[in-house]
């Protein structure tokens, strides 16, 4: 099925909150519809174990959350409307197209949920989600997510810094690398059953990348608890590297002393190395990174070296050829 993308109109300035709703819920419809016959044709997961009903089930609206600070860290910029960052997502574990995940991801249940921290701690462990988030105040930050295929959107995002998880785990010397992993999980995950990448999916930082301050473990966003499909109940944001470096749905947190495996560097090491750093002046090899659409503007930007960010972490990589190391 085509992906809608509406524009802005001033209205949704306005009445963001409300009106996007609206909109998310009338869209929501309009796939259940769409979604018993044609549209699922396509996908290529008909057949697959929850494909009739999808939709249905995930029209549930996530709770909203209460008591969040807003972090001084956010972006002033116009926000773009939920209806569309929670309908034009990637995320492999349920279908390669934008589609797929609003559609298919309700069949992953993310409650109750544990994360494993590991490796190079003094203090691993397995710790629920909720004991885990019941340890820190919730923040709202909004940032840039963009994607390597040259589009991007603004998300006000809720979650954690990472940097307030990590030292509860007490790292020893040899913790230079942050590994990270997502469920894998075929019964809730269909998109496990094809070797689209080779699963979990898995990503990494550096250490001091991960200690940043604008680096956050993100468990919802537009006030609400985080939607399935963008990475629930738990996803990394990293706002200055391109998108895929934000590991949905994560199961697993290892300190570790070399630089680990991730994904799409597996998949493709020409096309995505292990920094993913926005860089204007690195072309993906089959595509300019020079310019990107943010999802409901149709004049195209130009895209900043790291995402805009870069007052705030240049320096991590001074020293370094970012044309070697992208
Ligand atoms: N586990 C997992 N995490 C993932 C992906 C994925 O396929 N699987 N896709 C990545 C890519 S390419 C992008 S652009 C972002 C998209 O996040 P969004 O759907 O919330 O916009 O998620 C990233 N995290
Ligand atoms: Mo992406």
């Amino acid at each position: 099925m085509a992906v809608l993308i509406r524009s802005k109109t001033p209205a949704d300035l306005s009445e963001r909150d409300v009106t996007n709703e609206k909109h998310y819920w009338h869209r929501r419809d309009f796939i259940k519809i769409a979604g018993a016959s044609a549209a699922l044709v396509g996908s290529g997961l008909i057949g697959c174990e929850n494909g009739g009903e999808s939709a249905q089930a995930s029209a549930e609206p996530p709770a909203a959350v209460t008591g969040l600070t807003k972090s001084p860290l956010s972006t002033a910029e116009d926000q773009t409307d939920y209806a569309d960052a929670t309908s034009y997502n990637n995320f492999y574990e349920f279908g390669t197209d934008k589609s797929d995940p609003a559609r298919y991801a309700h069949s992953l249940v993310t409650d109750p949920w544990t994360i494993e921290i590991g490796g190079a701690v003094n203090k691993p462990g397995k710790i629920a989600l909720e004991d885990l988030l019941a340890q820190h105040s919730l923040e709202e930050r909004i940032y840039r997510l963009r994607c390597v295929e040259a589009w991007s959107m603004v998300i006000p995002w809720i979650g954690i810094p990472l940097a307030s998880v990590l030292p509860r785990f007490e790292p020893t010397g040899n913790a230079k690398y942050v590994a990270f992993k997502t469920l894998h999980d075929p019964k809730q995950m269909p998109g496990q059953n094809r070797r689209a990448l080779q699963w979990p999916y898995r990503e990494g930082l550096r250490m001091d990348e991960a200690m940043h301050p604008l680096t956050i473990l993100a468990t919802g966003m537009y006030g609400r608890e985080m939607p399935n499909q963008n990475g629930a109940p738990l996803r990394l944001v990293v706002p200055w590297k391109y998108g895929f470096k934000s590991i949905k749905s994560i199961v697993s947190i290892d300190l570790v002393a070399n630089q680990p495996d991730t994904s799409w560097n597996m998949q493709a090491a020409r096309e995505y190395g292990f920094y993913s750093n926005v860089n204007p002046e690195v072309d993906h090899p089959r595509w300019s990174q020079a310019k990107e659409r943010r999802i409901g503007e149709f004049r195209r930007r130009k895209t900043l070296p790291f995402n805009g960010y870069g007052e705030q972490v240049a320096s991590l990589y001074s020293g370094m050829d970012l044309k070697k190391h992208f």
